[in-house]
Protein backbone atom coordinates (compact mmCIF):
# COMPACT_ATOMS: atom_id res chain seq x y z
CA UNK A 1 0.00 0.00 0.00
CA UNK A 2 1.00 3.30 -1.00
CA UNK A 3 1.82 6.09 1.99
CA UNK A 4 0.41 8.78 -0.94
CA UNK A 5 -2.73 10.53 -0.09
CA UNK A 6 -4.75 12.24 -2.25
CA UNK A 7 -4.37 15.95 -2.06
CA UNK A 8 -8.12 16.70 -2.43
CA UNK A 9 -9.88 14.83 0.47
CA UNK A 10 -7.05 12.64 2.48
CA UNK A 11 -7.74 9.17 1.15
CA UNK A 12 -4.61 6.74 0.93
CA UNK A 13 -4.63 6.24 -2.72
CA UNK A 14 -4.58 3.08 -4.58
CA UNK A 15 -4.00 2.61 -8.55
CA UNK A 16 -4.87 -1.31 -8.69
CA UNK A 17 -8.46 -1.50 -8.41
CA UNK A 18 -10.98 1.22 -9.44
CA UNK A 19 -14.06 -0.08 -7.79
CA UNK A 20 -11.94 0.36 -4.64
CA UNK A 21 -11.82 3.49 -2.71
CA UNK A 22 -9.26 6.46 -3.65
CA UNK A 23 -8.36 4.62 -6.95
CA UNK A 24 -5.69 6.69 -9.37
CA UNK A 25 -5.17 5.84 -12.63
CA UNK A 26 -1.91 7.03 -12.26
CA UNK A 27 1.60 5.89 -10.73
CA UNK A 28 1.56 6.49 -7.26
CA UNK A 29 4.42 9.13 -7.42
CA UNK A 30 5.76 10.78 -4.26
CA UNK A 31 6.66 14.21 -6.16
CA UNK A 32 3.18 14.90 -7.86
CA UNK A 33 -0.04 15.83 -5.99
CA UNK A 34 -2.10 13.70 -7.26
CA UNK A 35 -5.92 13.23 -7.08
CA UNK A 36 -8.13 10.25 -6.39
CA UNK A 37 -10.87 9.57 -9.02
CA UNK A 38 -13.53 10.63 -6.73
CA UNK A 39 -12.45 13.86 -5.92
CA UNK A 40 -11.32 13.77 -9.84
CA UNK A 41 -15.44 13.24 -10.49
CA UNK A 42 -16.72 16.14 -7.99
CA UNK A 43 -14.54 18.30 -8.53
CA UNK A 44 -14.72 18.51 -13.01
CA UNK A 45 -18.08 16.67 -13.49
CA UNK A 46 -19.91 18.08 -9.97
CA UNK A 47 -21.20 14.17 -9.27
CA UNK A 48 -21.91 13.56 -5.89
CA UNK A 49 -20.06 10.39 -4.42
CA UNK A 50 -20.98 9.55 -1.18
CA UNK A 51 -18.35 9.65 1.56
CA UNK A 52 -16.68 6.21 2.65
CA UNK A 53 -16.95 6.71 5.78
CA UNK A 54 -18.70 5.64 8.25
CA UNK A 55 -20.07 6.89 11.84
CA UNK A 56 -17.70 4.71 13.47
CA UNK A 57 -14.62 5.65 11.54
CA UNK A 58 -15.26 9.35 12.33
CA UNK A 59 -15.48 8.24 15.58
CA UNK A 60 -11.94 6.40 15.36
CA UNK A 61 -10.33 9.22 13.48
CA UNK A 62 -11.61 11.59 15.50
CA UNK A 63 -10.32 10.44 18.69
CA UNK A 64 -6.74 10.07 17.32
CA UNK A 65 -6.68 14.17 17.51
CA UNK A 66 -4.18 14.95 20.45
CA UNK A 67 -5.78 16.84 23.56
CA UNK A 68 -2.88 19.57 23.41
CA UNK A 69 -4.06 20.62 19.96
CA UNK A 70 -6.17 23.97 19.72
CA UNK A 71 -9.47 22.82 17.71
CA UNK A 72 -11.02 25.12 15.70
CA UNK A 73 -14.64 24.27 15.12
CA UNK A 74 -16.76 25.41 12.28
CA UNK A 75 -20.55 25.99 13.00
CA UNK A 76 -22.87 26.75 10.13
CA UNK A 77 -24.58 29.42 11.16
CA UNK A 78 -27.55 28.65 9.29
CA UNK A 79 -27.60 25.12 11.34
CA UNK A 80 -26.39 26.81 14.49
CA UNK A 81 -27.55 23.61 16.84
CA UNK A 82 -27.33 21.07 13.96
CA UNK A 83 -23.80 22.22 13.34
CA UNK A 84 -22.40 21.90 17.26
CA UNK A 85 -22.25 18.08 17.49
CA UNK A 86 -21.08 18.54 21.40
CA UNK A 87 -19.52 14.77 20.72
CA UNK A 88 -16.98 16.11 19.71
CA UNK A 89 -15.63 17.87 22.56
CA UNK A 90 -15.99 14.71 24.12
CA UNK A 91 -13.73 12.57 21.83
CA UNK A 92 -11.11 14.87 21.90
CA UNK A 93 -10.89 17.54 25.10
CA UNK A 94 -9.09 20.07 24.13
CA UNK A 95 -8.67 23.12 26.71
CA UNK A 96 -8.13 25.17 23.46
CA UNK A 97 -11.49 25.73 21.74
CA UNK A 98 -12.11 27.77 19.62
CA UNK A 99 -15.26 28.62 17.06
CA UNK A 100 -15.55 29.85 13.74
CA UNK A 101 -19.20 30.94 12.85
CA UNK A 102 -19.11 30.08 9.13
CA UNK A 103 -21.69 31.20 6.33
CA UNK A 104 -22.17 34.63 7.48
CA UNK A 105 -22.56 35.99 3.95
CA UNK A 106 -26.33 34.11 3.81
CA UNK A 107 -27.42 36.23 7.41
CA UNK A 108 -29.41 39.69 6.13
CA UNK A 109 -26.97 42.57 6.63
CA UNK A 110 -29.30 44.03 9.01
CA UNK A 111 -28.67 41.56 11.70
CA UNK A 112 -26.00 42.83 13.98
CA UNK A 113 -22.82 40.28 14.45
CA UNK A 114 -22.59 41.51 18.21
CA UNK A 115 -26.64 40.09 18.63
CA UNK A 116 -25.57 36.94 17.01
CA UNK A 117 -22.50 36.62 19.04
CA UNK A 118 -24.59 36.68 22.18
CA UNK A 119 -27.35 34.46 21.02
CA UNK A 120 -24.38 32.15 19.93
CA UNK A 121 -22.32 32.08 23.57
CA UNK A 122 -25.75 31.23 25.01
CA UNK A 123 -26.38 28.46 22.47
CA UNK A 124 -22.60 26.93 23.50
CA UNK A 125 -23.06 27.39 26.98
CA UNK A 126 -26.13 25.65 27.11
CA UNK A 127 -24.29 22.98 25.37
CA UNK A 128 -21.23 22.98 28.06
CA UNK A 129 -18.94 24.65 25.24
CA UNK A 130 -16.93 27.46 26.49
CA UNK A 131 -14.87 28.43 23.55
CA UNK A 132 -11.70 30.88 23.67
CA UNK A 133 -13.28 33.55 21.46
CA UNK A 134 -16.06 32.99 18.92
CA UNK A 135 -14.99 34.31 15.04
CA UNK A 136 -17.57 35.09 12.32
CA UNK A 137 -16.60 34.16 8.84
CA UNK A 138 -17.72 33.71 5.75
CA UNK A 139 -15.08 31.31 3.91
CA UNK A 140 -16.55 31.71 0.44
CA UNK A 141 -16.02 35.53 0.53
CA UNK A 142 -12.45 34.77 2.51
CA UNK A 143 -14.12 37.54 5.09
CA UNK A 144 -12.52 37.20 8.68
CA UNK A 145 -9.87 34.13 7.69
CA UNK A 146 -6.48 36.98 7.81
CA UNK A 147 -7.64 37.47 11.08
CA UNK A 148 -8.54 33.40 12.56
CA UNK A 149 -4.82 33.00 10.92
CA UNK A 150 -3.41 35.68 13.26
CA UNK A 151 -5.70 34.12 16.13
CA UNK A 152 -4.05 30.64 15.36
CA UNK A 153 -0.57 31.86 14.98
CA UNK A 154 -0.63 33.14 18.60
CA UNK A 155 -1.93 29.68 19.89
CA UNK A 156 1.30 28.58 18.86
CA UNK A 157 0.11 24.79 18.86
CA UNK A 158 -1.10 22.48 15.85
CA UNK A 159 -4.81 23.21 15.21
CA UNK A 160 -7.15 20.42 13.79
CA UNK A 161 -10.56 21.95 12.46
CA UNK A 162 -13.09 20.05 12.99
CA UNK A 163 -16.58 19.96 13.00
CA UNK A 164 -20.03 18.77 10.77
CA UNK A 165 -19.64 17.67 7.41
CA UNK A 166 -20.65 20.68 4.88
CA UNK A 167 -20.13 23.27 7.39
CA UNK A 168 -16.94 24.64 5.20
CA UNK A 169 -14.00 23.48 6.95
CA UNK A 170 -12.19 22.98 3.57
CA UNK A 171 -13.27 25.68 1.84
CA UNK A 172 -11.73 27.39 5.26
CA UNK A 173 -8.31 25.69 5.05
CA UNK A 174 -7.79 26.53 1.01
CA UNK A 175 -8.00 29.98 2.00
CA UNK A 176 -5.76 29.78 4.34
CA UNK A 177 -2.90 28.25 2.34
CA UNK A 178 -3.62 30.98 -0.33
CA UNK A 179 -3.05 33.65 2.27
CA UNK A 180 0.08 31.80 3.43
CA UNK A 181 1.62 30.86 -0.17
CA UNK A 182 1.53 31.32 -3.58
CA UNK A 183 -0.45 27.53 -3.36
CA UNK A 184 -2.39 26.04 -6.18
CA UNK A 185 -5.85 28.25 -5.45
CA UNK A 186 -8.17 25.51 -4.45
CA UNK A 187 -6.03 21.91 -3.56
CA UNK A 188 -8.50 20.50 -1.60
CA UNK A 189 -11.90 19.58 -2.40
CA UNK A 190 -14.68 21.61 -1.58
CA UNK A 191 -18.73 20.82 -2.50
CA UNK A 192 -22.04 21.20 -2.00
CA UNK A 193 -22.69 18.29 -0.36
CA UNK A 194 -21.81 16.85 2.84
CA UNK A 195 -18.66 13.83 3.10
CA UNK A 196 -16.21 15.41 1.18
CA UNK A 197 -12.74 15.20 3.27
CA UNK A 198 -12.07 11.90 4.20
CA UNK A 199 -9.41 11.69 5.89
CA UNK A 200 -7.37 14.17 7.72
CA UNK A 201 -5.15 16.79 5.47
CA UNK A 202 -1.91 18.16 6.85
CA UNK A 203 -1.05 21.96 5.85
CA UNK A 204 2.18 22.98 7.10
CA UNK A 205 1.71 26.16 9.14
CA UNK A 206 5.02 27.71 10.28
CA UNK A 207 6.61 25.23 13.00
CA UNK A 208 2.64 23.84 13.27
CA UNK A 209 0.66 21.96 10.96
CA UNK A 210 -3.33 22.70 10.43
CA UNK A 211 -5.46 19.53 9.97
CA UNK A 212 -8.44 19.41 7.83
CA UNK A 213 -10.55 16.50 9.00
CA UNK A 214 -13.43 14.95 7.65
CA UNK A 215 -17.05 16.49 8.74
CA UNK A 216 -19.94 14.38 10.55
CA UNK A 217 -23.09 14.05 8.47
CA UNK A 218 -25.92 15.32 9.91
CA UNK A 219 -28.22 13.12 11.25
CA UNK A 220 -32.29 14.20 11.10
CA UNK A 221 -31.41 16.33 8.12
CA UNK A 222 -32.86 16.78 4.44
CA UNK A 223 -29.94 16.53 2.60
CA UNK A 224 -29.70 12.93 3.52
CA UNK A 225 -33.24 11.76 1.55
CA UNK A 226 -32.91 14.60 -1.12
CA UNK A 227 -31.18 14.38 -4.42
CA UNK A 228 -28.18 16.28 -5.82
CA UNK A 229 -30.27 18.84 -7.67
CA UNK A 230 -32.11 19.60 -4.82
CA UNK A 231 -29.75 19.86 -2.22
CA UNK A 232 -28.31 22.63 -4.84
CA UNK A 233 -31.55 24.58 -4.52
CA UNK A 234 -31.89 24.54 -1.12
CA UNK A 235 -28.73 26.39 -0.77
CA UNK A 236 -28.63 29.90 -1.16
CA UNK A 237 -26.34 31.27 -2.93
CA UNK A 238 -26.96 34.59 -1.01
CA UNK A 239 -28.03 36.96 1.22
CA UNK A 240 -30.88 35.43 2.42
CA UNK A 241 -34.23 37.71 2.20
CA UNK A 242 -36.57 37.81 4.75
CA UNK A 243 -40.56 36.99 4.02
CA UNK A 244 -43.11 37.60 6.13
CA UNK A 245 -46.49 35.78 5.67
CA UNK A 246 -49.50 37.06 8.49
CA UNK A 247 -51.30 33.86 8.94
CA UNK A 248 -54.63 33.58 10.54
CA UNK A 249 -55.24 30.75 12.37
CA UNK A 250 -56.25 28.00 10.56
CA UNK A 251 -54.46 28.53 7.72
CA UNK A 252 -51.12 26.66 5.41
CA UNK A 253 -48.15 26.85 4.46
CA UNK A 254 -45.88 24.90 1.80
CA UNK A 255 -42.12 25.39 1.83
CA UNK A 256 -42.81 24.12 -1.48
CA UNK A 257 -43.72 20.22 -1.82
CA UNK A 258 -41.18 19.41 1.40
CA UNK A 259 -42.69 20.96 4.80
CA UNK A 260 -46.04 21.90 5.22
CA UNK A 261 -46.68 24.19 8.51
CA UNK A 262 -50.12 24.66 9.36
CA UNK A 263 -51.26 27.23 11.95
CA UNK A 264 -53.51 25.13 13.95
CA UNK A 265 -54.99 27.96 15.69
CA UNK A 266 -54.24 31.55 17.14
CA UNK A 267 -54.93 35.21 16.56
CA UNK A 268 -53.31 36.50 13.02
CA UNK A 269 -49.26 36.25 13.55
CA UNK A 270 -46.81 37.30 11.54
CA UNK A 271 -44.55 34.14 10.28
CA UNK A 272 -41.20 35.39 8.58
CA UNK A 273 -39.40 32.79 6.54
CA UNK A 274 -35.33 32.47 6.53
CA UNK A 275 -34.77 30.46 3.36
CA UNK A 276 -33.21 30.14 -0.32
CA UNK A 277 -35.04 32.33 -2.32
CA UNK A 278 -35.51 28.81 -4.99
CA UNK A 279 -37.96 27.43 -2.34
CA UNK A 280 -41.33 28.63 -2.94
CA UNK A 281 -43.64 29.32 -0.30
CA UNK A 282 -47.44 28.79 -0.92
CA UNK A 283 -50.42 29.79 1.39
CA UNK A 284 -53.33 27.93 1.29
CA UNK A 285 -56.55 27.09 4.07
CA UNK A 286 -55.77 24.48 6.08
CA UNK A 287 -59.13 22.30 5.37
CA UNK A 288 -57.74 22.44 1.36
CA UNK A 289 -54.25 21.41 2.60
CA UNK A 290 -54.15 17.21 1.84
CA UNK A 291 -56.04 17.91 -2.06
CA UNK A 292 -53.90 21.16 -2.40
CA UNK A 293 -51.00 19.34 -1.59
CA UNK A 294 -52.19 15.92 -4.08
CA UNK A 295 -52.92 18.36 -7.05
CA UNK A 296 -50.24 20.18 -6.96
CA UNK A 297 -47.27 18.13 -5.46
CA UNK A 298 -44.04 18.46 -8.69
CA UNK A 299 -45.96 20.90 -9.94
CA UNK A 300 -46.52 24.67 -8.37
CA UNK A 301 -45.20 22.46 -5.17
CA UNK A 302 -41.48 21.55 -6.41
CA UNK A 303 -38.92 20.49 -4.84
CA UNK A 304 -41.29 17.75 -3.78
CA UNK A 305 -41.20 14.17 -1.99
CA UNK A 306 -41.21 10.57 -3.44
CA UNK A 307 -44.77 9.74 -3.49
CA UNK A 308 -44.60 7.34 -0.23
CA UNK A 309 -43.15 9.49 2.06
CA UNK A 310 -43.92 8.59 5.46
CA UNK A 311 -44.84 12.05 7.39
CA UNK A 312 -44.23 13.05 11.03
CA UNK A 313 -45.84 15.66 12.82
CA UNK A 314 -44.45 18.06 14.86
CA UNK A 315 -46.71 20.39 17.23
CA UNK A 316 -45.27 23.74 18.73
CA UNK A 317 -47.51 25.30 21.34
CA UNK A 318 -46.55 29.60 20.72
CA UNK A 319 -45.93 31.88 23.39
CA UNK A 320 -46.85 35.82 22.72
CA UNK A 321 -44.52 36.49 24.90
CA UNK A 322 -41.39 34.94 23.27
CA UNK A 323 -40.49 35.32 19.49
CA UNK A 324 -39.51 31.50 18.60
CA UNK A 325 -37.42 29.94 15.51
CA UNK A 326 -38.44 26.53 14.04
CA UNK A 327 -35.29 25.44 12.34
CA UNK A 328 -36.01 22.82 9.42
CA UNK A 329 -32.30 21.48 8.73
CA UNK A 330 -31.16 21.69 5.24
CA UNK A 331 -34.37 24.12 4.33
CA UNK A 332 -34.05 26.69 6.73
CA UNK A 333 -36.27 28.57 9.33
CA UNK A 334 -38.84 30.89 10.27
CA UNK A 335 -39.88 32.63 13.25
CA UNK A 336 -43.00 34.19 14.47
CA UNK A 337 -44.65 35.97 17.50
CA UNK A 338 -47.84 35.28 18.42
CA UNK A 339 -50.34 32.64 20.62
CA UNK A 340 -51.40 29.82 19.05
CA UNK A 341 -50.59 26.09 17.95
CA UNK A 342 -48.05 25.18 14.97
CA UNK A 343 -48.24 21.82 13.44
CA UNK A 344 -45.28 20.99 11.59
CA UNK A 345 -45.40 17.78 8.65
CA UNK A 346 -41.99 16.28 8.13
CA UNK A 347 -40.37 13.34 6.21
CA UNK A 348 -39.83 10.92 9.35
CA UNK A 349 -36.08 11.02 8.57
CA UNK A 350 -36.08 15.07 9.37
CA UNK A 351 -36.11 16.38 12.60
CA UNK A 352 -36.98 20.13 13.12
CA UNK A 353 -36.13 22.05 16.69
CA UNK A 354 -37.76 24.92 18.18
CA UNK A 355 -35.52 27.77 20.12
CA UNK A 356 -35.71 31.48 20.39
CA UNK A 357 -35.39 33.52 17.68
CA UNK A 358 -31.66 34.11 16.13
CA UNK A 359 -32.93 37.36 14.20
N1 LIG B 1 -22.59 30.78 1.46
C1 LIG B 1 -21.47 30.21 1.89
N2 LIG B 1 -21.16 28.96 1.53
C2 LIG B 1 -20.01 28.42 1.99
C3 LIG B 1 -19.15 29.13 2.86
N3 LIG B 1 -18.10 28.32 3.17
C4 LIG B 1 -18.31 27.17 2.51
N4 LIG B 1 -19.45 27.23 1.79
C5 LIG B 1 -20.03 26.18 0.93
O1 LIG B 1 -20.40 25.08 1.75
C6 LIG B 1 -20.23 23.86 1.04
C7 LIG B 1 -19.37 22.91 1.84
O2 LIG B 1 -18.04 23.41 1.92
P1 LIG B 1 -16.81 22.47 2.29
O3 LIG B 1 -15.64 23.37 2.51
O4 LIG B 1 -16.69 21.35 1.33
O5 LIG B 1 -17.32 21.91 3.71
P2 LIG B 1 -16.60 20.88 4.69
O6 LIG B 1 -16.94 21.31 6.08
O7 LIG B 1 -15.17 20.75 4.36
O8 LIG B 1 -17.40 19.54 4.35
P3 LIG B 1 -16.95 17.98 4.60
O9 LIG B 1 -15.62 17.78 3.97
O10 LIG B 1 -18.03 17.21 3.92
O11 LIG B 1 -16.94 17.79 6.08
C8 LIG B 1 -19.61 24.24 -0.30
O12 LIG B 1 -20.66 24.33 -1.26
C9 LIG B 1 -19.02 25.61 -0.03
O13 LIG B 1 -18.94 26.43 -1.19
C10 LIG B 1 -19.51 30.46 3.23
O14 LIG B 1 -18.83 31.18 3.96
N5 LIG B 1 -20.68 30.94 2.72
MG1 LIG C 1 -14.09 19.12 3.81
Amino acid sequence: MSELHCIGCGGQLQNTDKDKPFYTPKPLDQDKDLYCMRCYKMRHYGEIIPSYLTKEDYHTMISTIPKGATLLKVIDIFDIEGSILPQITNIVQSDHLLIAANKKDLLPKSVKDGKIKHRLNKILADYGLKPKSIHFISAKKNQGIDDLLDVLDRENRDVYVVGAANTGKSTIINHMISAASAHKAEPITTFFAPGTTQDFIAIPFGKHTIYDTPGLIKQNHYFNILDQTTIKLLQPKKEVKPTAYQLQGGQTVFMGGLARVDFLKGLPSTFVFYTAQSLKIHRTKMINADQFYDQHRGELLTPSLDENTQFKVHQYPLNAQNKTDIVIPGIGHFSIQGSGIIRLYLPQAVKPYQRDALI
